[in-house]
């Protein structure tokens, strides 16, 4: 790295219990009209938009290190608990542009990481608190809280590795978390997600 660009050490405190991160760099508010395609029923979703309503989905606090190589990203999320159709609220999942890793810290709450190899492999990992979940370069990620709380995470990556949502906005995840009765579901969805590529 050249000299120039090196910065300051910098902390923050967390909040455990509402994922406030202070200071933050940069705060995020993600409302159902600006999720475009991740849910799946979008009568749902216009019946709701078509009352007048665009709920908060999740939150998202910060750090605000600079987007370079050789720096980690690092920010809170508050998923708020909620459904959409019978779908838990989630974030909208993303591959990483400069595929690298990514690790997750379960800070408050109840949620389920669904993850996906490019070849339609998925996974899925329970997000509680004081868990960790290792995202692998490649795989794309999306958190569902499954539970009655926020559920609120923290997430450390690679300044650089940009997000790609635009394959998961054309191809989707290959499982979705359905909200049944008696909990939460994983159903395959194998037409989805298994022909995504590098964008
Ligand atoms: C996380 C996510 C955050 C919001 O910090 O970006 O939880 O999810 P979406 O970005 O998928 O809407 C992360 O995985 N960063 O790389
Ligand atoms: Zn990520």
């Amino acid at each position: 790295m050249n000299p120039a660009e090196l910065t300051s050490p910098s902390a923050s405190t967390l909040d455990f219990a509402t994922g406030d991160m202070v200071p933050f760099g940069r705060a995020v508010t993600r409302r159902l009209s600006e999720m475009g395609r991740a849910f799946a029923n979008a009568e749902a979703v216009a019946s709701l938009l078509g009352q007048g309503q665009d709920p908060v989905i999740y939150r998202s606090f910060a750090h605000g290190a600079p987007e370079q190589a050789g720096h980690l990203a690092h920010l809170t999320t508050i998923v708020l608990p909620g459904v959409v159709g019978d779908e838990y609220y989630m974030t909208r999942g993303h591959y990483h542009l400069k595929d690298s890793a990514e690790v997750y810290l379960g800070m408050a709450g109840t949620g389920l990481m669904v993850m996906q190899a490019r070849d339609g492999r998925f996974q899925v990992e329970e997000l509680v608190k004081n868990k960790t979940v290792y995202v692998p370069p490649g795989w794309a990620h999306r958190t569902v809280n499954t539970g009655s709380q926020e559920l609120i995470f923290l997430a450390v990556y690679f300044s650089d590795a940009g997000h790609d949502y635009r394959s998961i906005e054309e191809h989707g995840f290959a499982a979705r978390v359905l909200a049944r009765s008696n909990g939460p579901e994983v159903v395959p969805v194998p037409e989805e997600g298994a022909s995504c590529t590098a964008t």
